[in-house]
C-alpha cells in the first residue's frame, strides 16, 4: 500500500483514538500487542452540497476503492453505500448521508447553517475526513436536531471523521467466534450495544456484527460545554458465500441496529435492564 494511504488510515485513526480512548484498550484486550486488521471504518454526512456521500467517497476513489453495495434505511431517512478495494489488507469503507429534505423545516433550516458554513475547497483534500466540525452549534440546536435524528445530532457536534472502526474477527488469531469477543470485552468493563440482540446477523446472511456504545466526550457548543456519546468500536465475522469466499457486504437490518450506538437513550435504556 503506498505510502499516502497508510498515512491517511494513520491519520484516520489517530483522530478517532483521541476521541474514543476505549478503542485502544479494545485493541489491547483483543490484540494484546499484536496488530489489529479493520473489517471498514464508517463515515456519516449530510445529502447536501458540498459534503455529499459522492464528496466523501471521491477521496477513496482516488486511493482505488470501487463501489459496491448501495443501502436504505427507511424510517431513519439514510442512505449508503460501500467500497472495496483490491488490496484485502485495507479497510471496507461504508458511507452514510442523511436525506435532509425528508425532515422539518426547523432541522433543515440548522442543517443546512451547518453546512453553509463549510469551505468546499476544504472537502476536496483527503484531509476533510478528519477534520471534524466546521461550525459552532449551540446546544439548543443539537437537542432541537437529537429529537428528529440522533444521527444529524452525532453529525452537528462531530462533523467528518471516522465515526468507528471494526475489528475483522475472522483475523484475530485468538478467538473463534463472536460471542467469544463479545464475552472477553464484557469482562473487561465494555458496554455493548444490545439493540436487535447483542450480535446482528448470522451466518445464514454471511455477516456477524457486534459493537460497544459509543464512549463519552465533552463537547464544547457554543453557550455550553456538554458531555455527549462520540465513537464505538463494531466486531464483524464473516462467512463463506463460496469456498474460500468470504461475504464483502453489509446487510441492511443489522445496520440499522449499528446505528443506534451512539444513542444515549438506547444507552439508558439499555441501563434500565441491566
Ligand atoms: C453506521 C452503522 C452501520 C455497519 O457496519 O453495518 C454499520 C453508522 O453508525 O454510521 O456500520
Ligand atoms: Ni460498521
Amino acid at each position: 500500500m503506498s505510502h499516502s494511504v497508510e498515512q491517511f488510515f494513520d491519520n484516520l485513526w489517530n483522530d478517532y483514538v483521541q476521541l474514543t480512548p476505549s478503542a485502544a484498550k479494545v485493541h489491547q484486550v483483543l490484540g494484546q500487542g499484536r496488530s489489529i486488521i479493520n473489517d471498514h471504518v464508517a463515515f456519516r454526512t449530510f445529502n447536501i452540497a458540498p459534503v455529499r456521500l459522492a464528496a466523501l467517497a471521491k477521496h477513496f476513489e482516488d486511493m482505488g476503492y470501487k463501489a459496491c453495495g448501495d443501502y436504505v434505511f427507511e424510517a431513519k431517512k439514510l442512505v449508503a453505500k460501500h467500497y472495496e478495494h483490491s488490496n484485502p489488507r485495507l479497510p471496507k469503507i461504508f458511507i452514510s448521508e442523511l436525506l435532509v429534505e425528508e425532515f422539518s423545516p426547523e432541522l433543515q433550516r440548522i442543517v443546512n447553517a451547518l453546512v453553509a458554513q463549510v469551505d468546499a475547497q476544504s472537502v476536496a483534500k483527503p484531509e476533510f475526513l478528519y477534520s471534524g466540525a466546521h461550525w459552532q452549534i449551540s446546544s439548543t440546536d443539537y437537542e432541537q436536531l437529537l429529537e428528529e435524528s440522533e444521527y444529524a445530532a452525532w453529525m452537528a457536534a462531530f462533523g467528518f471523521r471516522a465515526n468507528h472502526f471494526t475489528v475483522n474477527v475472522n483475523e484475530l488469531p485468538d478467538f473463534e467466534s463472536l460471542e467469544q469477543v463479545n464475552a472477553t470485552l464484557k469482562e473487561a468493563g465494555f458496554q455493548l450495544n444490545t439493540s436487535g440482540g447483542e450480535i446482528k446477523g448470522s451466518r445464514e446472511v454471511f455477516l456477524e456484527q457486534s459493537s460497544t456504545m459509543a464512549d463519552h466526550t465533552a463537547v464544547r457548543f457554543s453557550d455550553m460545554e456538554k458531555v455527549i456519546p462520540s465513537c464505538f468500536y463494531e466486531f464483524a465475522k464473516r462467512y463463506e458465500i463460496a469456498p474460500d469466499q468470504l461475504y464483502t457486504g453489509f446487510v441492511a437490518a443489522s445496520a440499522d441496529k449499528i446505528f443506534e450506538s451512539t444513542n444515549a437513550r438506547t444507552q439508558k435504556e439499555q441501563d434500565g435492564n441491566a
